[in-house]
């Protein structure tokens, strides 16, 4: 595509300001003029080709042009008539070097915002730029469509008109079937009339529509007043904000095209999502937040970077009042959607505007962003994850899986609330359910083969950090193997429990024989696992049953104490009844000697207390040790009796997951 520029006239009009200088030379903003401003943006939007026509002054246009550096080539192409003619006869003159592509026509005078030219560009018909909006000018170009064709231009028109501009991007087709008007006209002499009156005649074989400018800057400039206007517009779109949110870590093409677009727009600023921001609805950022920030600090397309702390907009767009936002319109649907009309109720309240791009998936971006995903499952980068969440949220959750597809649960279950978006953040192989899953009781029956065997089906398909119900540990010379085994797969977290014999589960409590371990032996076993593990990332947690067999919280907090000092890097304090009393008062005292060893928590039993309430209290992770077991299998069990029943599965349909979410459920490329 070229692009046709007319700068042959005298611009009289302007007064002493083009005695000395061609119009298009006018200074309009900072250090640009009408044509350099021009030039720039055509040669931003990937036009390389120029055509321009000049006249007055026109070795001054010239050489201003080559001045400026721009990567575009220029074909000069004087009117040497220009003091007698229109610019009808300047295309004329232009001819041998045209009609042979698509192109964009304007005139030297014109002042628009980039985002115009980018979209006429891109704008699959041939079109004149216009404003629906706009009053109708009394001396400018005016246009009467026909349907959604362009029928007649002139200045003269006004009923059914709407203000146009001499702005066009033009197809080859139509093009070549105006500039042969153009030529007719001239060779008849006809060289002091508009190129549209030649139009206007043969307006009926071209398919021209308009492309709406709203209320953007598309003017010309034909007096001083006009520059004054266009030039006070110029500096407030320069100066404009225009606020992009990014959560990405690796940044690609497209976001560079979507930031260069938007820097057309104003001065963009980038707000970084915080990492807590981005592992809320997405993925743990695998870059934290102050090397992402320091990424888009160095795109020059960006004016600055702040920090987004929430996964809402509200804080910054109330802070900086951007002229726009952008977004990709993938938020349109979805898990985002909430925040977008967040973002639109609070531009609404100041006259703000959210443009959104069209989201552009490639295969390229969709392999980038596999890659990060499958990053997030090795070993290395999974094991340390969980600690890092812990910091930085103060306050983590984990839900219980003992399969794939409950770990797939755990991965992909998202809920939008309020404006934020919650998901878990780590995952629990409870004994309980691991062994349950098998049909077998909760006595450390399931060996350690069998539940490695279960970690591994679980991190196949999944990223998120694993926490390992590791029973009694077993023997202290077993227990090291275990702890360098899930340290090796990438697990992150153990907890071990103080019983010794024949474990039997918790939540039965003293209705049948548990023996607690003695604290010496228990200490020496954290001793021993302690020694055995490698990397800091890797946590041994010592679990106290003391609450479980009714030993008061005296006993629960003596141990703490011990275990902590054995090398315990966490305590798991554990309590069956209704009432989190107990559990409370251990938080408590155990937090007013101890303000850093983490706390866990599986609120089975006192299942009213909220995660925002053990936050408060001092407690680091809270568990959800069995309701995927509980719930999933008592619906099985439903659907079994349906079926006996109804001597069919009809009946059972309605209760079941459709198919077809199933197979979202499951990536067919993992
Ligand atoms: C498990 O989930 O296996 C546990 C927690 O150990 S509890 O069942 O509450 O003992
Ligand atoms: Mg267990």
């Amino acid at each position: 595509m070229k692009a046709l520029l007319l700068n042959s006239g005298m611009g009289s009009r302007m007064g002493d300001l083009t005695a000395f200088c061609p119009k298009c030379m006018t200074a309009v903003y900072g250090n640009e003029t009408i044509l350099s401003r021009q030039l720039r943006q055509l040669s931003e939007c990937g036009i390389t080709e120029i055509i321009m026509t000049t006249g007055f002054l026109a070795d001054q246009v010239k050489a201003y042009c080559h001045s400026l550096k721009l990567p575009l080539t220029y074909r000069f192409v004087p009117n040497t008539r220009y003091a007698e003619t229109n610019y009808i006869y300047s295309v004329y003159c232009a001819r041998t070097w045209l009609g042979d592509d698509d192109i964009i026509l304007l005139h030297g005078d014109l002042v628009f915002e980039t985002q115009i030219l980018d979209a006429m560009i891109a704008y699959p018909h041939s079109c004149i730029a216009g404003s629906k909006e706009a009053e109708l000018p009394q001396k400018d170009f005016k246009a009467v469509f026909q349907g959604d064709y362009l029928a007649k231009v002139g200045v003269d028109l006004f009923d059914n008109a709407v203000a146009v501009q001499p702005f066009y991007k033009l197809k080859q087709k139509d093009w070549s079937v105006w500039l042969k008007q153009i030529c007719r006209f001239c060779e008849a002499g006809n060289v002091n009339c508009y190129a549209e009156d030649a139009l206007n005649e043969i307006s009926e074989n071209m398919h021209i529509k308009l492309y709406d400018t709203g209320r953007y800057l598309c003017s010309e400039i034909d007096n001083q007043e006009d520059l004054a206007v266009v030039s006070e517009k110029v500096r407030e779109i320069a100066e404009r904000v225009v606020y992009m949110g990014f959560s990405t870590d690796v940044i690609h093409s497209g976001h560079i095209e979507i930031l260069k677009r938007a820097a057309r727009m104003g001065r963009v600023i980038v707000g970084v999502l915080s990492d807590n921001a981005v592992a809320s609805y997405k993925r743990f950022p695998l870059i934290p937040f102050a090397e992402r920030k320091l990424l888009f600090e160095n795109i020059r397309y960006v004016y600055q970077v702040v920090e987004q702390r929430e996964l809402s907009y509200r804080e910054n767009l109330q802070k900086l009042k951007p002229a726009f936002v952008i977004h990709g319109d993938d938020w349109r649907t979805g898990i985002q959607k909430p925040l977008r009309d967040e973002v639109i109720e609070i531009l609404d309240t100041y006259g703000g505007k959210l443009v959104e791009f069209p989201y552009a998936e490639s295969a390229t971006i969709r392999d980038i962003e596999k890659r990060m995903t499958s990053e997030l499952a090795i070993p290395d980068f999974r094991r340390g994850r969980l600690k890092k969440a812990m910091q930085m949220k103060g306050c983590i959750n984990a839900i219980e899986v003992h399969s794939g597809i409950t770990g797939l649960i755990a991965e992909k279950t998202m809920v939008e609330h309020n404006g934020e978006v919650h998901q878990f953040d780590a995952m629990w192989v409870s004994s309980l359910c691991d062994s349950t899953a098998k049909g077998k009781p909760d006595i450390e029956l399931v060996d350690m083969t069998s539940r490695l065997r279960t970690i591994d089906d679980i991190m196949e398909v999944t990223t998120k950090p694993i926490i390992f119900d590791g029973d009694t540990g077993g023997l202290i010379e077993h227990f090291v193997y275990t702890v360098k085994t899930l340290e090796r797969i990438g697990v992150s977290m153990v907890i071990i429990e103080d019983k010794t014999g024949l474990k039997k589960n918790s939540l039965f409590g003293t209705e049948i024989e548990q023996t607690q371990d003695t604290t010496e032996h228990f200490c020496a076993k954290i001793e021993a696992g302690k020694k055995a593990k490698k990397t800091n990332d890797f946590m041994i947690v010592a679990r106290i049953e003391s609450l479980i067999l009714e030993k008061g919280v005296e006993d629960a907090l003596e141990r703490a104490g011990a275990y902590v000092k054995a090398g315990a890097d966490g305590i798991m304090i554990h309590s069956r009844k209704k009432e989190p009393d107990e559990i409370f008062a251990f938080v408590e005292r155990f937090r007013e000697g101890d303000a850093i060893t983490p706390l866990v928590v599986v609120p089975t039993t006192f299942h009213a207390v909220t995660e925002d309430e053990f936050r408060s209290r001092g407690v680091n992770v809270v568990i959800y040790a069995n309701q995927l077991t509980r719930s999933g299998f008592p619906a099985m069990q439903h659907a079994a009796e349906l079926i006996l029943r109804n001597h069919r599965a009809k009946e059972a349909d309605a209760c079941c997951m459709p198919i077809r979410e199933i197979i979202n459920l499951i990536p067919a490329d993992a």
